[in-house]
């Protein structure tokens, strides 16, 4: 009896753990190839080579880029130097990428690991960067000034709270005032390998403003990419291991209700928003095990997709770009200028065509 009551026990863990494996495999879209779609005039930007991971345009055609982030478990070409912001001007006729000087006495340069980043410019037209930060392995947030004349980051603050525990990627509505999704993986190594395998959900997207900090919506399967609708009406976030994009509606006290989904076959990173027409342009990986386990034989692919009218009845989804990782390997991110558009990526390079 003693043995049978065993053997089911471990024929119900064979089980169990078959299930996982299956899920786990459908959660990272283990098996999907990638057919290539390309475009007319790409060019690998000069001087990115351990990666982009976030980027931001502003208005004006000034892109900020985060580089060097060293994530656990996954690959950095740089593992021993510190990551760096880097300046690029898309009004030049071919543009290349200048390390952003950081000053300020309180801010130590050497443990610098920039991952998410978004700006925000005031009434002044004084530029703000908000740069989520894992010194040592810990989350922070970096609030920079931006001097132009300079070309520098003049060092403001360091934001800690304990609702920012492991931060990917923030949208800023002020300063010192944002959103930020927090995806369980700089909690810890063991939980949050567990927590990754198994699909606990356990990621959330917090509300900062110096007086208030909550969470605003939980559940999430690393909850990714955030950003807001350009009327500020609706937010929007990426689910990577879901492989869907969430809707938000914003209410003025910052709460969030959940308004509608949409599903991809890709994991969703980073969610960037075109400020005049409102179209997402999102960085994807087709296959998150090449991510998450790196064989240079067999590259992550890169994707990019572009989702119009998102609030209609039937939002319209193009697949704009995607290379098997033979050109551009594990694309986050991507945004548009003048009819150009930059595509960021985890650890590896950036690139820059014309659409
Ligand atoms: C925030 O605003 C929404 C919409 O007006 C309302 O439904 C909700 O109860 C408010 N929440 C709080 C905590 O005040
Ligand atoms: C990617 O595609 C190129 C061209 O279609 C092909 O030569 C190459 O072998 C492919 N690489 C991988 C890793 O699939
Ligand atoms: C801004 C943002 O969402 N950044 C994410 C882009 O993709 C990488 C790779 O998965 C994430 O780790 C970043 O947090």
């Amino acid at each position: 009896m003693a043995k049978l009551v065993i053997l089911t026990l471990l024929g119900l863990g064979l089980a169990l753990f078959r299930d996982h494996r299956a899920s786990y495999q459908a959660r990272l879209n283990a098996f999907r190839e990638v057919k290539p779609v390309e475009l007319p005039n790409c060019n690998l930007v000069k001087g990115i080579e351990s990666g982009s991971e976030d980027l931001e345009i502003l208005p004006s055609g000034l892109a900020f880029i985060t580089s060097g982030l060293r994530y656990p478990g996954i690959k950095s070409f740089e593992p021993d130097k510190p990551g760096k912001i880097l300046l690029m001007d898309l009004n030049e006729e071919d543009p290349s990428v200048l390390e952003l000087r950081i000053t300020g006495s309180t801010f130590d340069h050497s443990s610098f690991n920039p991952h998410g980043i978004s700006t925000f410019t005031d009434e002044d037209n004084t530029v703000y960067l908000l740069v989520v930060n894992h010194p040592d392995f810990k989350s922070t947030v970096e609030l920079f000034k931006f001097q132009q004349e300079e070309k520098s980051l003049l060092h403001l603050k360091t934001i800690r709270h304990k609702l920012l525990p492991n931060l990917n990627d923030i949208v800023a509505v002020g300063p010192e005032h944002f959103y930020a999704t927090n995806d369980h993986y700089f909690v810890d190594q063991y939980l949050r390998s567990w927590e990754i395998y198994l699909g606990l959900a356990w990621s959330y997207v917090a509300y900062y403003s110096p007086t208030d900090v909550q969470v605003m919506a939980d559940g999430f399967d690393f909850a990714n990419g955030i950003n807001i609708s350009p009327d500020g009406k609706y937010v929007y976030i990426a689910e990577l291991l879901a492989h869907k994009i969430h809707v938000y509606e914003k209410h003025a006290n910052w709460t969030l209700t959940p308004l509608k989904s949409l599903d991809f076959n890709t994991l969703v990173d980073n969610i960037s928003v075109d400020p005049v027409t409102g179209d997402l342009w999102v960085g994807c990986h087709p296959n998150g095990m090449r991510i998450f386990f790196y064989d240079p034989k067999n590259p992550p692919a890169s994707e990019v997709i572009r989702i119009q009218n998102i609030l209609t009845e039937e939002p319209k989804v193009t697949l704009v770009y995607a290379d098997n990782g033979t050109v551009l390997q594990g694309s986050t991110v991507a945004s548009v200028y003048k009819g150009k558009m930059l595509i960021g990526t985890v650890f590896q390079k950036a690139l820059y065509c014309e659409l």
